[in-house]
């Protein structure tokens, strides 16, 4: 075994670069070419293949260093055989790959043209090898009008991606190549018409690097062979393929040989370049999604939350599809937007009705004669109504420019009901100077209103704070899901007697558990305490209600 040093190698110009990727353990076993570390300029990013197959023992250099060429940087030990059929390992590794995002003209790679009357030929630029490259993929149409410098296709090898761009501005006539033609240095692309003053003589590539253009054309946005180290780095954006992604070609290679769109996935490394612990974390997630929601989720709301994948059920058994109901799609895409916007705290207590139900149940004949049954919703919603008033801050709602919140002075409060076609939240108005036969008879008026389909938009509309009810359903307590742009909603779940300790003894009473889930952007722990202990207050003796 002999340990090899690994050093800076030329750098195409540039004079320093800075460590920004240290991807490997020690103890790792590595191929040649496997890449050892990540170094990037500021034009262009370099993945530092391994001269030799062997284990990885350590760097010499820690992620943000900065080093130049022939600086020592990392350390592998290599067994003799692998020291005889890699000769090399004594040289550093000469041919970074790079991948070169571009700014500005790179003359070795500049893109040559032939020019016949306005139209012209864009060619593949000199790509600094006799190889064929395979082209992965097309991204323009044919009619599309293009700038200078966007990019017309992308070739690969297997040690090199490179974004061929156009060398002028115009209009896509004819693509000449297809999706897995294999292209070379001088090869035609694509036929343009040229509206650009940029354009120039024809300019065909030769292998020799091509002189400086009066007008630079760009160079292809190159993640070099090692073949190629004389390609220039030209860099700007650190963007580099078809897919906007930013990543080198080790990458992008775990990324094609397990099947992952690097489109989706996010990248942690500097200035957003995917890493290879990247595109593994991803596929975990997707397995794990896999696993854990079999369900197919429509919207991800662009948060860059991978999609959870489809699956095919029949497979297990027979099924059969249900189609959602208006209502229940809308349901589903407000409750998994609320529940990404917003940071949700839940915060419990109960509250003793024993005392309100005694009065609730007195009311009984009354209610009759009135024609309103008075249920604990009622008092509930009277009760919510007040605590909003004595604590404004929930009566809130935030800024859409995150700048600002909106305090309100009206006080609606919005009633979740349990309908065949799905929840609706009808609103009752001016809870706090209604008393509780007039709450009660919109609750009334409001639910049947809701289950025949028969709310109006305005009956929906002006909520500032949601009640949940599932008390007459069942269940000790849940998490509800605030009700968007309210910033808080209080769960309620079915009363049971317990025994309470009054200083002497236990004794019975009619415990209420609820659950108040806030909006943390807005609310604090400390407020939503006060909220709670408030509405406990209230329902456990309704006196308090009266003041
Ligand atoms: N504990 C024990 N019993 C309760 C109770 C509670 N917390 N709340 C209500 N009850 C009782 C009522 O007293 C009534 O019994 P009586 O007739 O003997 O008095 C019975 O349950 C039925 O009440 P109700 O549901 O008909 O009327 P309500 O005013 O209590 O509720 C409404 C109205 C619209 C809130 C309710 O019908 C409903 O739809 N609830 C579901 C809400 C929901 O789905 N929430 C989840 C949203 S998130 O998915």
């Amino acid at each position: 075994m002999t340990i090899q040093t690994v050093v800076v190698p030329d750098l195409g110009g540039a004079e320093t670069v800075e460590v920004i990727e240290l991807g490997l353990a020690p103890g790792d076993n590595v191929e040649v070419e496997d890449s050892l570390l990540v170094l990037e300029s500021d034009k262009a990013t370099m993945d530092i293949p391994s001269p030799a197959t062997g284990v990885f023992t350590k760097y010499l250099v820690e992620e943000g260093a900065t080093v130049s060429v022939g600086d020592p940087i990392a350390e592998i030990e290599v067994s003799a055989d692998a020291l005889e059929e890699a000769p090399q390992v004594e040289a550093a590794p000469e041919e970074p790959v790079i991948q070169a995002p571009v700014e500005e003209a790179a003359p070795t790679v500049a893109a040559s043209a032939s020019v016949a009357a306005a139209e012209l030929m864009i060619q593949v630029p000199d790509i600094g090898s006799d190889d064929k490259v395979e082209v992965i993929e097309i991204s323009v149409a044919e009619g599309d009008e293009v700038a200078e410098g966007d990019t017309l296709v992308i070739l690969e090898s297997d040690k090199a991606t490179m974004d061929i761009p156009s060398t002028h501005s115009g209009k896509v006539l004819k693509i000449v190549v297809a999706e897995g033609d294999k292209l070379g240095t001088g090869d035609d692309v694509a036929l343009f018409e040229v509206t650009a003053a940029t354009e120039q003589p024809a300019e065909v590539a030769t292998p020799e690097p091509a002189p400086q253009a009066t007008t630079p054309a760009p160079a292809p946005v190159v993640e070099t062979a090692p073949t190629a180290p004389e390609v220039a780095p030209v860099a700007a954006e650190p963007v580099v393929s078809s897919s906007d992604v930013y990543a080198g070609p080790a990458v992008r290679l775990l990324a094609r040989e397990l099947g992952v769109d690097l489109t989706q996935v996010a990248g942690t490394g500097p200035k957003g370049r995917i890493q290879k612990d990247d595109v593994s974390n991803f596929v975990k997630q997707v397995m794990k999604n896999k696993d854990s929601a079999p369900a197919a989720a429509p919207v991800t709301g662009g948060t860059g939350i991978p999609a959870i994948p489809a699956v095919d059920f029949s497979q297990f058994g027979e099924i059969e599809e249900v189609k959602l109901s208006k209502i229940q799609k809308l349901t589903a895409a407000n409750m998994q937007r609320n529940w990404l916007n917003i940071p949700h705290v839940t915060q419990f207590d109960d509250a003793d009705i024993t005392e309100l139900e005694d009065f609730r149940k007195g009311l009984k004949a009354e209610g009759e004669k009135r024609g309103v049954r008075v249920t604990p919703v009622a008092f509930l919603i009277k009760a919510l109504g007040a605590t909003l008033q004595a604590n404004p801050i929930f009566n809130r709602s935030m800024g859409a420019d995150g700048e600002h919140v909106v305090q309100k002075h009206y006080c609606n409060i919005g009633m979740a009901v349990d309908t065949p076609r799905g929840l609706v939240v009808p609103v009752i108005k001016d809870v706090d100077v209604k008393g509780i036969w007039d709450i009660s008879a919109d609750i009334m008026d409001l639910a049947a209103k809701a289950r025949d389909g028969k709310l109006t938009p305005a009956e929906m509309s002006g909520g500032c704070f949601t009640l949940s009810s599932l008390g007459a359903i069942g269940g000790n307590g849940f998490t509800p899901i605030v009700n968007a742009p309210e910033v808080g909603i209080l769960g309620v779940s079915k009363s049971q007697i317990k025994p309470v300790w009054n200083g002497s003894e236990f004794a019975p009473r009619l415990t209420l558990p609820m659950a108040l889930s806030y909006d943390h952007r807005v609310i604090n722990g400390g407020d939503a305490g006060r909220f709670m202990t408030h509405l406990v207050k209230l329902l456990s003796d309704i006196r308090h209600l009266a003041l």
